[in-house]
């Protein structure tokens, strides 16, 4: 009788270690970091702030293409430039996908444009 209660006790245990660490791993797993999405001639926002090591997840929200490199739009004219510590950034979209930028590994500020789209530009500071 107190053999099956011992038993019993032991198994709840093992159950809860095995819950409690299952929902650890899920935790860990859930993808987490900036993100800035794109509509059809933009960033939908025009600059975001990260932490030294991040990388940026670009995601092309409609059927669109875009091409992002480092650089920016002064007025009607694409200044293609790497700033010091800019990781090199050269992604195409073909539109409805999302691709990884980075990771920007010094402090600063760094801009990335669309060649496609006059005025498509991103400042990414980096803290
Ligand atoms: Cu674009």
């Amino acid at each position: 009788m107190y053999k099956k209660i011992l038993v019993g006790l032991v198994l709840l245990g093992i159950l809860t270690t095995t819950i409690a660490a299952c929902g650890i791993y899920d935790v860990s797993n859930v993808p987490t970091g900036p993100t800035v999405h794109m509509g059809g001639a933009n960033f939908l926002q025009t600059s975001i702030t990260i932490s030294k090591g991040q990388s940026i997840n670009l995601i092309d929200d409609v059927a669109v293409p875009h091409t992002v490199k480092n650089g920016t739009w002064n007025g009607g004219t694409m200044e293609l430039k790497a700033e010091a510590g800019a990781p090199s950034v050269n992604v195409n979209f073909s539109g409805n996908d999302s691709s990884s930028v980075g990771p920007f590994n010094t402090s600063g500020t760094f801009k990335l444009l669309c060649t496609i789209h006059q005025g498509m530009n991103l400042t990414v500071t980096v803290s």
